[in-house]
């Protein structure tokens, strides 16, 4: 089977994008997707995003308005996230180079953690309205606090060790960890410990926050699903906010990883969270691929 697809990134998180918009489910397998993924056997990339079309508005007096598109997103092992920020930054500029639109333009998007949308700036960077953080350790979710309490300052024992741990989800789950010194943490030994400890009952993305000011942090992160990434749109949302209740953070702060910065709002007015950052085209291709179950 031939794939056409396109490859965008952002701060260094990378994506394969494909169009779906004459469906209503991916064209890909979550098993295909991770074979895609796969940086020595196939395209290589952090995820896989498919662009399907939008849902009709809803009526009633909870019912949302119309969106355009649909976001569907597998990590790079297949499994499917609900949310994706540096994924939906790139989603909007392939959706303009689909629609042959030009920036200014507003996107609203249908995502499995509601409606999300980014907006395509002149400056060519992109600012997303990440709607509101989730805290209560239900929607987390975790075990850390009881159901309808957030997890604050919580301390988890990892391999024998207490850290200080804050759960903030973004429609995904994010457990936030404050570090002297980033750059020294052991990331590729700890992470995976994190992601998968009992107290997460759907795993977790891991962020480890050095303060570096109290309006830049530095972080570093082991994604669910993905391991070490270069950047984390939802993580470095969830950190500013866990940084914000920790009381270390301002609710304007930039976000430094390994990728490059993001800015981060978390607005008093509305309780929203804006995020802004940059997406590019890295290349476009086609691949044959091999259909897994008949390998
Ligand atoms: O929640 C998860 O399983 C994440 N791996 C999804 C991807 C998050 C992402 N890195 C981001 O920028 O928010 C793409």
């Amino acid at each position: 089977m031939e794939i056409q697809f396109d490859k965008y990134q952002g701060l260094g998180n990378d994506f394969i994008t494909i169009d779906n918009r004459d469906r209503t489910t991916p064209s890909l397998t979550p098993a295909q997707a991770a074979q895609l993924c796969d940086r020595h056997f196939g395209i290589g990339a952090d995820g896989a995003i498919f662009a399907l079309p939008g849902k009709p508005a809803e009526s009633g007096e909870s019912g949302s308005s119309a969106t355009d598109y649909t976001m569907r997103i597998y990590n790079s092992d297949g499994s499917e996230p609900e949310m994706c920020g540096n994924g939906i930054r790139c989603f909007a500029k392939y959706l303009a180079q689909l629609d042959g639109i030009e920036a200014p333009h507003t996107y609203r998007i249908h995502t499995l953690a509601g409606t999300i949308s980014p907006e395509l700036r002149p400056d060519g960077q992109v600012r997303v309205d990440m709607g509101e953080p989730r805290l209560t350790a239900a929607e987390i979710p975790t075990t850390l606090a009881p159901t309808d309490k957030p997890a604050i300052a919580m301390p988890l024992t990892v391999d024998g060790e207490v850290y200080t741990v804050t759960t903030i989800s973004m429609g995904n789950p994010h457990c936030i960890t404050f570090v002297e010194n980033v750059a020294d943490f052991p990331l590729e030994a700890i992470g995976p410990k994190f992601e998968t400890h009992p107290e997460f009952p759907k795993k977790i993305n891991a962020e480890f926050i050095e303060i570096v000011r109290p309006n830049y942090i530095k972080m570093r992160v082991w994604e669910r699903g993905a391991g070490i990434t270069l950047a984390c749109g939802t993580g470095a949302c969830a950190s500013v906010v866990a940084g914000v209740l920790n009381g270390r953070c301002e609710r304007h702060t930039t976000v430094e990883l390994p990728g490059g910065p993001l800015e981060i709002e978390w607005s008093a007015e509305n309780n929203h969270i804006y995020m802004t950052g940059p997406a590019e085209l890295a290349f476009r291709g086609q691949c044959e691929l091999s259909d897994p179950d008949s390998a």
